[in-house]
């Protein structure tokens, strides 16, 4: 586990007017109706995978009478956010003692069989959607007042006495999010994998937009600067809401700390407010954000309202540079991203971001027409180009290093290719000498295979690209994804960066982006 940076200092500047526009930009969410499409029985015999042995109609629950202990799995065909409520009567003498019921809502079948009374990881167990609720009185309408991520509902009976029991003679729910199935035409291919992988994708990306870009319906449910970049670039190409975009970029410019530094991530409730988390990646690809954002829309105001925060950015990212000109490695903390990978060093990678970034802010200097910063940004990334190489080329190795162990990573190769430190040829190479040697240390989330396919497509390896992407995303399918998640290591199916699976999300944002990268790249004229 990172440990958490707490910051020594925190000085929140509110900026009203951002704020306003934010708030003027809410959405209305649209609700759908859903129900349960199957009753499962399932088999797991203590096998984390748990098998469905047989499926029955939903409507022959109403005949079931639940004693103690009596189960029931509800299969709702998909996965949604959303609310839920149950009807519930009961038969036999008169109630004389609550019924005492467990819910478990599950995003996968596998969170069923995971006991959470054993649970012990190192973020909240409150994130585990189970209920334990008494009824004193039947019959009784639930309306449950949580929001819940799922596809399975597991019904218990804790008790009830041995007079009478409990009857639920109905189930029913209502999705939400602030874009709808009809906005979006899937993509029309010949492949079936492919089309999954993009059906999958807009599902992810839809069930994580609600009133911001949540990273997950599930787990955190707030907004992250670096899933919201990759679901912005989604979005542009699916459901084009590009005022959901609009209103986060305000939100994330008019909450800055200390000296104008962007969160990592924001709050919503009980009001809007920034988190006490500084990560320096993240805050550095504000810019990117609203330099697509300017790209796809051409909204100047937005530009010129938010350009200052993003500019600010990358003078506080180049405050940290030390009299080597390169980040100090603070791999232990919380405070450069990249990925979850397990020992992983950040510090050539937070270098890389540092001049991906600035690339990001001499195009919007460009827009702004802003002389200046062009040419100071300019040189400063040509000389922190520079300094990269000369710090973390190894030669013999023909691949880069990080931090003190000099240790080889995938993420540092793809980050040093995106930030354009070689030539595309020299890319190439590197891109593909990574594939053959296999670094050790891998990439474990969707979010930095993301950067991954980006770095292949950039050095002209699309076809790869597209392999990679089968590969990886295609086997979540394979392993039955019907959203894409947080976190997924081919190579250990039960990674967590928690402790415990059971918190992971599997419906995470930043794993939304393939449908981004087949529309941009691969099947024309889908937007
Ligand atoms: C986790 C979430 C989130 C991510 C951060 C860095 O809490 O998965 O999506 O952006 O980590």
């Amino acid at each position: 586990m990172a440990s958490i940076c707490i910051l020594d200092e925190f000085d929140v500047h509110k900026n009203e007017e951002f704020l306003r526009i934010a708030e003027e930009l809410k959405p209305e969410l649209h609700e759908t109706e859903i129900a349960p499409v199957s009753l499962l029985t399932l088999e797991h015999n203590g096998h984390p995978e748990p098998v469905v042995v047989s499926r029955e109609d939903p409507d022959t629950l109403k005949d079931r009478k639940l004693k103690k202990d009596d189960t029931v799995i509800l299969d709702f065909g998909t996965h949604h956010v959303g609310y839920v409520t149950l009807e519930l009567t009961s038969a036999g003498s008169h109630q004389d003692a609550p019924a005492y019921l467990y819910l478990k809502f599950a995003e996968r079948l596998d969170e069923l069989t995971v006991n959470t009374s054993e649970y012990n990881g190192w973020i909240s167990k409150g994130w585990i959607q189970e209920e334990h609720i008494h009824v004193d009185v039947l019959p009784a309408r639930l309306e449950l007042p949580r929001r819940y991520a799922f596809r399975y509902l597991e019904i218990k009976v804790l008790d009830v006495s041995l007079k009478f029991s409990v009857v639920i003679k109905n189930v029913s729910g209502k999705a939400v999010s602030a874009v709808d199935d009809r906005d979006v035409q899937f993509i029309e291919t010949e492949d079936e994998l492919l089309k999954q992988i993009d059906q999958v994708s807009a599902r992810t990306l839809k069930n994580c937009m609600q009133l911001v870009f949540e990273d997950g319906p599930k787990r955190d449910r707030r907004m992250w600067l670096g899933d919201f970049r990759l679901q912005a670039r989604a979005d542009y190409k699916t459901f084009r809401n590009v005022s959901l975009v609009k209103r986060c970029l305000y939100l994330f410019g008019g909450l800055t700390f200390n000296e104008g530094k962007i969160p990592a991530c924001l709050f919503l409730e009980p009001e809007v407010e920034p988190d006490d988390t500084y990560l320096f990646d993240y805050a550095l690809l504000y810019g990117s954000v609203l330099l697509d954002y300017y790209r796809v829309t051409g909204d100047k105001k937005t530009l010129e309202d938010l350009y200052p925060v993003a500019i600010r950015q990358i003078e506080i990212g180049l405050t940290y540079l030390n009299e080597d000109g390169i980040i100090p490695d603070r791999s232990g903390e919380f405070w450069c991203f990249v990925d979850w990978g397990e020992g992983l060093n950040t510090q050539a990678a937070s270098l890389a971001i540092l001049i991906y970034s600035m690339r990001y802010g001499i195009r919007l200097a460009e827009y702004m027409n802003d002389e200046k910063t062009i040419r100071w940004l300019s040189n400063k990334m040509e000389e922190l180009k520079r300094t990269a190489v000369e710090h973390f080329w190894d030669e013999k190795q023909q691949l880069f290093v990080s931090g003190k162990e000099r240790q080889v990573s995938w993420a540092t190769q793809v980050w040093m290719i995106l930030a354009r430190v070689f030539s595309k040829e020299k890319n190439r190479e590197l891109i593909l000498h990574t594939i053959e040697v296999n670094p050790r240390i891998r990439m474990v989330t969707p979010y930095m295979y993301h950067h991954y396919i980006d770095a292949l497509i950039r050095s002209d390896e699309k076809e790869r690209a597209l392999d990679e992407m089968k590969r990886y995303w295609g086997e979540m399918i394979h392993d039955g994804a019907d959203t894409f998640w947080e976190v997924y290591n081919p190579y250990n199916k039960y990674e967590s960066p928690y402790g415990s699976v059971a918190v992971n999300s599997f419906c995470h944002a930043w794993s939304c982006t393939p449908t981004y990268f087949l529309r941009k790249f691969y099947i024309p004229g889908n937007r």
